[in-house]
């Protein structure tokens, strides 16, 4: 099965191919602006975005968002749901100089995997239903990882992967099957995953 992953940041991209492929799934990059409601939910956000891609694109593969953050505890979560207008504006080395004169320094990533299919199921019974009620699914996969802000090191990665040190590397000194293998996006690839491989086998050929 392909699934459309819709983002503007090939650095995911590789991360999921590298992950999924593995597991006998493809995974195209595809280019939509969905909507990044404001909230403090990374998961509300991604769900809403899967949601709203599949609707726009149209067709029938499935498709996928990520939506990602960086929480420094010192910080009070910041720069959280807001890490890509962080990154863009002031960059992450401003953010290292923001936590170096801390004397916490630890730091969490968090992703959510929002997917989005088509399927219909039944609402929930406490919204009431007669038993005709459906909404599109979209099933969401977080993962997490703790660790430390450094001073920048590593050529790897993206984003915040040179400022952020877990068991002693950074992201960026990693490759990317290592960085899977610990990650916040690689953990939420393996839910994701095993949740796919669960899904009968009717749904991954043609509908
Ligand atoms: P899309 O919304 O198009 O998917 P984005 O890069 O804007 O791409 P996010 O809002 O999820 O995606 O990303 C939040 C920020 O965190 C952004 O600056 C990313 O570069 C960064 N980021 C995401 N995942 C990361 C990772 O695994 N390692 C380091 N930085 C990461």
């Amino acid at each position: 099965m392909t699934v459309r992953f819709v983002t503007g940041n090939g650095g995911k991209v590789r991360e999921a191919r590298e992950y999924l492929e593995s597991v006998g799934e493809e995974v195209e990059q595809v280019a939509y602006d969905y909507a990044e409601i404001q909230s403090d939910d990374l998961a509300e956000i991604a769900a809403r975005g899967a949601q709203e891609a599949f609707e726009a694109l149209g067709g029938d593969e499935p498709v996928v968002v990520d939506d990602t953050g960086l929480f420094v505890d010192a910080l009070d979560g910041f720069p959280g749901p807001y890490s890509a207008y962080v990154e863009h504006t002031v960059g992450v080395e401003r953010v290292w100089h923001l936590v170096e004169p801390e004397e916490n320094r630890r730091a969490r990533f968090r992703s959510v995997i929002a997917y989005a299919d088509g399927e219909r199921e039944a609402q929930s019974a406490s919204e009431g239903t007669s038993g005709e009620g459906t909404e599109p699914r979209v099933k969401t996969f977080e993962g997490a990882v703790r660790g430390r802000i450094v001073a920048p090191r590593g050529e790897g990665g993206f984003g915040y992967d040179p400022i952020f040190e877990h068991d002693g590397e950074t992201l960026a000194e990693m490759s990317t099957e290592e960085k899977n293998a610990i990650s916040h996006r690689g953990r939420a690839l393996a839910k994701f995953a095993d949740w796919l491989a669960d899904e009968p086998a009717e749904r991954k050929g043609p509908r």
